[in-house]
This record gives structure tokens, sequence and C-alpha cells, in this order.
């Protein structure tokens, strides 16, 4: 076996993301033999003890915290993985790279435009590596997907349209904050579906196919008040429930986004789009394992969407699993995405996306949230 370097961490947050970045860490070194660096659990941190000692038993961290204050100061760590709710993103990442170690983030950024250049002036100012866990680049048919779009295949590009659609909070006696349902207090998150879930689409969208210029969006709170967990009072809700916006690309191609949690029928359907002049293709969580193309270059009797089902050795990490045909999951994108950071260690290239790659999805939904609310187009190139 390959002599390893060891990449120490300190995970913070062990909720569900803290879940699916343990699971990355664990996984990795036994699927991707060949990475220089192998990450070790070294310690966990949350705020109530009891929670955070059985998750370290649980997944096999070494050591637990009850302050992340004291996780950062430790020597015995050299990467900072944080999981927790939005609020917290920001002071954590800038104390985390104030004290050199490298810093993960579990998206978005943080919850405003003006936080998360904070976070980005602090890596880039303590030279540490640093990457968003924005997981879906790292499915099998998404990464295929822009493979596709780089060859040129899809000729010039006319639209580009995604979906992400859930319907978990349609309940009006579900209430607002506290432990699980932090997402829909808006002075933790920062917004509601905006951030969770059209962050993800914005950060798909412009790597596959660049930059947005400009924005028109609604938003809309369909429940306006919500008893509050933590001060057991009912409370206005400030959070988008929903929130659509149409914008032009860069590349002068037009985009249409949606993301609700009042879907009726949907868990977790992220979908998205594209045409080109040559060729389409589509995309869809529920079969993350497919990504349908067409390409209007087939013989004519035979034209027609194919669905490719992304198994095979050739295809995007694939040669790492187990044989063609068999599929993989959602958690599969975040051992991808920890194996991609790792071989950033070796090559010394930024892993993608990184701090400063992210604040331009923070940018977009800047503008998203600035347009709902006066009702104006918006340009994405708003500098903090
Ligand atoms: C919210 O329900 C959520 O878990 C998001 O926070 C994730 O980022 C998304 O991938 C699935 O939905």
């Amino acid at each position: 076996m390959k002599n390893k370097k060891e990449l120490r961490i300190g995970l913070i947050g062990c909720g569900f993301m803290g879940r699916t970045h343990s699971n990355a860490y664990k996984r990795v070194g036994d699927f991707f033999p060949a990475l220089d660096y192998l990450p070790v659990l070294k310690a966990v941190c949350a705020r109530n003890g009891d929670k955070v000692k059985s998750f370290a038993e649980q997944w096999g961290y070494e050591s637990f915290e009850t302050d992340w204050r004291r996780l950062i100061e430790r020597k015995d760590i050299d990467a900072v993985d944080i999981c927790t709710p939005n609020d917290s993103h920001a002071e954590i990442a800038r104390a985390a790279a104030l004290a050199g170690k490298m810093v993960l983030c579990e998206k978005p950024l943080a919850r405003t435009l003006a936080e998360s250049q904070t976070m980005v002036d602090a890596v880039e100012k303590a030279g540490v590596p640093n990457m968003v866990w924005y997981n879906y680049r790292r499915i099998p048919a998404v990464t295929l997907a822009k493979q596709i779009v780089d060859s040129g295949k899809l000729g010039r590009i006319f639209h580009f349209r995604a979906n992400f659609l859930q319907d978990w909070t349609i309940n009006a006696n579900l209430p607002q904050g506290g432990e699980g349902l932090w997402r829909m207090d808006a002075a933790v998150s920062g917004s509601g579906v905006l951030g969770d879930l059209l962050s993800h689409c914005i950060d798909t969208a412009m790597w596959l196919n660049g930059g947005i210029r400009d924005v028109s969006a609604m938003m809309e709170t369909f429940i306006k008040e919500r008893m509050h967990q933590l001060t057991g009072h009912v409370e206005q809700v400030s959070i988008d429930d929903a929130c659509t916006f149409h914008c032009h690309f860069h590349n002068g191609s037009l985009g249409n986004f949606e993301s609700t949690r009042y879907a009726r029928g949907h868990k977790a359907l992220y979908t998205f789009e594209i045409n080109g002049a040559n060729a389409s293709l589509r995309w869809d969580l529920h079969d993350l394992n497919r990504l349908e193309f067409f390409d209007n270059g087939d013989e004519s009797r035979l034209k027609g969407w194919r669905s490719i089902h992304v198994t095979d050795g050739d295809h995007p990490y694939m040669d790492k699993w187990w044989v063609p045909g068999l599929g993989i999951g959602y958690e599969h994108s975040f051992v991808h995405q920890a194996a991609d950071f790792l071989e950033s260690l070796t090559t010394g290239k930024p892993c993608s996306p990184t701090f400063s790659e992210a604040l331009e999805t923070q940018k977009v939904c800047q503008a998203v949230y600035d347009s709902a609310l006066t009702g104006t187009w918006r340009d994405t190139s708003i500098n903090q």
C-alpha cells in the first residue's frame, strides 16, 4: 500500500451534512486508492455534548469538541469542514483561515453576499486551500454533461432551465427555527429556497453554461406566520417558500429557474435541461445515473432522445466503483468531491468550486433577492 500523507479533518456540525461529509471521508480512501492523501477523522465538534459524543463514536472520530474555537486552535487539525447552519459559516471560516487551516464549507457559502465576501478575503489572505460542497457537479451524469458541453457538441446554447422542487413545508403547523428546522428561519439561513436549493441550480448552471448577467425574479412566502421552536411564539416567516427567476447568461442564452418547497409530490426533484443548436441534454436527480441526450446530427429515421446509463468505466468517476451497469447514489457525489479535494493537494490546483467561485453564485442569489424585492431586473456584477 502506498505511503499516504494524512489530512487531519476537524468537522464542525453533526447534522445531515455532517453525515454526508463523514461518509465521504471514510469511503474515499477505499475507492480512490491512488490518492496521496488520506483523510483522518481527528475531531468532530457540536454544541450538544451527548450528541457529538455519540456522533464521534458512530462515525469513528478520534475525539470531539463542544466549542468550535477549541477545535480550530488544535495543532492536530489540518482542515476545518463547516457543516453548521448558515449563520455561523462566515465566523468559523474566517477564524479557521486565520489559524492557517484549510477550509471546506457546506453550501451556500453564507447567508449574504457581504458575509461571503469576508470569507473569500480571509482564505485568500491566508492562502489556504478552500472549497464549497456544491456536490451535484460530481454526480457522474452531471460531470458527463459538462464534458459534452465543453466538447462543443451542443453548438450555440439557447436555453438553460432548472427546477428544484420539494414539498416538506406545506403543513402550516410545521414550526420554524431550532434543530432540524433552521432552514425555515431567515435569521439563521439567510433565505429560504433561494440559498438552499436555487444556489445548487445556479452553481451547476454557471459551471455548465458560464456566467449569468442579469436576473428578474419573484419570491413568495405562502405561510406568513409559524410557531418558532426556540421562542415558543408565533412569529413572522421571513424565508422565501418559493422563488423563480429568469435571466440572461453572458453567452446570450436564456435561463429559467424555479425552486419551491410547495410542489406537492416532489421530495427533492432537481432537474436541468440545456438546449443548443445541435443537441440538447437533460438530467433528473430522481434518476441520477442517467443523462438524456438528443443529437440533431443523428440519422433522421433514428433521431430521438437517448437515455445514457452513466455507469460505464469510461464515464466520469465510474471506474472507481462497481462494474458497468451498476449504479451509484447521492452520497457518492460527496465521495467524488472529497477525492477531488485530496487530489488538488497533490497537484496544487484549487479544487472547484473555491470560495471565490462560490461567491459568484452568491452574487446571483443577491441579485435574485434584490430583484424579487424591488420588482426590477438586477445586474449580477455586484461588488461588496
Ligand atoms: C434541503 O432539504 C436540502 O437538504 C438541501 O439543504 C441540500 O443542499 C439539497 O441537496 C437537498 O435538500
